[in-house]
């Protein structure tokens, strides 16, 4: 891994994946074809891209079933503690609808809904991690979210959903499993098809295919976000363990070859003795050759004149996951403003935010951290405001609206007010 001077001209690569203009073609017209044809669509590229030909596109009971004899007892242990602990994290999240009086008698406020119908994507492959749907689902229930549909495709070998996934969505409770991925899962829950009623909003990752379509129906449905590769930056002292640092950075480089590992320290020993552990675990773990790759491409060590100077440049990175291992940690941290999740000292390392501790893996990646926040309770509701005016407020108000809408030239809007004071 380099090591590098940390330079005041630190920042991140404003880019987001817009595909190939081949690319777009082919989601633009998979969109429309599912729009006309439908579950037949569905059925027909399923077979095309996934080689699975479905005489059903929807999981059934028995797949549940058999999901939960290939999922290991312990393994359905664990799904259920991780599932509690995120509950409870998101039911902190939950808000509520407030209402506030002027002494005139005008009330105001804000009432929350849940959506109605949200649905879930799951990519297949090796990125089918049942984690994320635990941490896409949860939100949702918590928010009172009536229906929730998840999409994925089924496995070549099996024709079914992983086995894990099945189990985590069905210990979540959701009940509307559709096998179908790519543009045209996306496009039959922006539209619906004579099976599957549209949705609200589609949250969850997938390859540029999936990222393009989500981009594509947006405004119609809202959509989470266009997730990137994943990152960490680790902000670490002379105080770290260069093991645990090396061992939490390559914790992130395994996920893809264009996720990101970053150090900032100002300790030039910790720097080294970091580069020689990510290289000596490097070549133990299974994944090598990607996470290697992520080094080589993305990882960095920045050593830093100064603390502040490092808490500097994490708030310019504004990186998805951040570590602090330094000595007081906690004072360090109340400097970074931009950071989807912020583990703080040397036990919260970032698989335990993944799994298992409760709060969210989906977090803001590419600097968006800046303006954006960790999927949550938040992204499942929506407000309306509450007008409840008073005959006193009319009174002594409706001339000064009037005198408004007339500086506009909307003379309708005026007499609708002035309306009232003649009607008594
Ligand atoms: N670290 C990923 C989420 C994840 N990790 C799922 C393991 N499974 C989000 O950046
Ligand atoms: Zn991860």
């Amino acid at each position: 891994m380099r090591i590098e001077q940390l330079s005041s001209s630190i920042s991140i690569k404003r880019d987001i994946d817009q595909g190939t203009e081949e690319q777009r073609k082919v989601v633009t017209s998979i969109i429309s074809d599912v729009k006309t044809r439908g579950d037949q669509a569905l059925l027909d590229y399923t077979q095309k891209f996934d080689g699975v030909t479905l005489s059903n596109l929807f999981v059934t009971k028995e797949e549940i079933e058999e999901a939960y004899k290939l999922v290991d007892d312990e393994m359905i242990s664990i799904i259920k503690e991780a599932t509690d602990n995120i509950r409870e994290y998101h039911e902190l999240q939950r808000r509520e609808s407030w209402m506030m009086e002027r002494s005139d008698g005008t009330r105001l406020g804000q009432k929350i809904t849940s959506l109605d119908a949200v649905g879930l994507y799951v990519p297949g492959g090796t990125a089918a991690y049942p984690s994320s749907v635990l941490m896409n689902v949860i939100p949702a229930q918590v928010a009172g979210v009536e229906r929730i549909v998840l999409v994925s495709p089924p496995q070549r070998e099996t024709g079914m959903l992983p086995p894990a996934v099945l189990v985590a969505a069905d210990m979540a409770g959701v009940t509307e499993m559709v096998k179908v991925g790519g543009a045209q899962a996306i496009a039959a829950l922006a539209y619906g098809t004579e099976s599957i009623p549209p949705v609200d909003k589609i949250t969850g990752p997938g390859n540029i295919y999936v990222a393009l379509a989500k981009r594509e129906v947006f405004g119609m449905v809202d959509i989470d976000m266009i997730a990137g590769p994943s990152e960490i930056v680790v902000l670490a002292d002379e105080t770290a363990s260069a093991a645990e640092v090396a061992a939490d950075l390559l914790s992130q480089a395994e996920h893809d070859a264009l996720s990101s590992a970053v150090l900032v320290t100002t300790s030039k020993r910790l720097a080294e003795n970091v580069a020689e552990e990510v290289e000596a675990q490097l070549s133990t773990l299974p994944r090598e050759e990607i996470a290697r790759e992520s080094i080589e491409q993305n990882g960095v060590i920045y050593l830093a004149s100064s603390m502040q100077e490092a808490v500097q440049a994490v708030n310019s990175l504004a990186p998805e996951h951040l570590e602090i291992m330094t000595d007081d940690a906690e004072s360090i941290a109340e400097g970074i403003r931009h950071a989807g999740a912020i583990f703080i000292g040397r036990y919260s390392s970032e698989p335990v935010g993944d799994y298992f501790v409760g709060t969210n893996h989906v977090l803001p990646t590419n600097g968006t951290a800046r303006f954006s926040s960790p999927l949550s309770v938040d992204d499942f509701i929506k407000k309306s405001s509450i007008i409840i005016y008073s005959k006193e407020a009319m009174e002594q108000n409706a001339a000064k609206i009037a005198s408004f809408a007339r500086e506009e030239k909307l003379e309708a809007h005026a007499r609708a007010v002035e309306i009232r004071l003649k009607g008594e």
